[in-house]
């Protein structure tokens, strides 16, 4: 049996993550920061979702001996330039909750006819504070005019996906775990682990 610790404070994350892991690795077990009583956090000063993933894992691998999986994620909104991008959970400015972001999207798309957006994903695994590997994942759809759904986290309820005619928050977590970014980069990951890698 692995143990790897899950390193963010994002609840919505820890559910998707937990819930794809399990479904496919039944040998690891899987601890977050509640188990752990961390409560250190770390600067997010990266330029991209890697570099971020990459300093969310090796901090607390570091911190904690564990083998650690960090994920750094946000939508990149073609018309805004990819904003939010990277400052994703900062773009209402710092302690603002879900809806305060949603609002100041809906602001920034006022007037525009490109709604074209993507969800991105990295994950990073890192044991010692040296990281192993990194995967990434991305999604494609579009920013609607109102909020749909009540499923998912952040900016979901916004997030529309042609190909299932929903949003990312009408979609049962289930679902959300056959497609999203987020999947996609978990994907990779499960496969590297399957293979043996965090053994390296
Ligand atoms: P940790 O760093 O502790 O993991 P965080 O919420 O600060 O938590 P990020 O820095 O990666 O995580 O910010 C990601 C933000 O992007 C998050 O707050 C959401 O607003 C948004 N986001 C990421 N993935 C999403 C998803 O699957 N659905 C909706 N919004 C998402």
């Amino acid at each position: 049996m692995t143990t790897l610790l899950l390193a963010t404070c994002n609840q919505g994350k820890k559910r998707e993550i937990e819930n794809f892991l399990k479904a496919g690795l039944v040998n690891i077990r899987l601890l977050s920061f509640a188990d752990m009583n961390i409560t250190a956090e770390v600067s997010e000063t990266g330029a991209t979702f890697a570099e971020n993933a990459r300093l969310k894992a090796d901090y607390y691998s570091q911190l904690t001996g564990l083998g650690t999986l960090g994920d750094d994620s946000g939508l990149e909104v073609i018309a805004l330039d990819g904003r939010p991008g990277v400052l994703s959970a900062r773009y209402a400015g710092e302690g603002a909750n879900d809806d305060a972001r949603i609002q100041k999207l809906l602001a920034a798309m006022q007037g525009i006819v490109d709604r074209r957006a993507r969800f991105v994903s990295a994950v990073c695994i890192s044991r010692n504070g040296s990281a192993l590997a990194t995967f990434s994942g991305q999604v494609e759809g579009e920013i609607i005019f109102a909020k749909r759904g009540e499923g998912g986290f952040g900016y979901d309820p916004l997030f529309f996906y042609p190909p299932l005619g929903k949003t990312f928050a009408e979609l049962t977590l289930e679902e959300k775990n056959r497609i999203s970014h987020r999947a996609l980069a978990l994907e990779q990951l499960k496969k590297f682990l399957l293979h043996g890698g965090l053994a390296l």
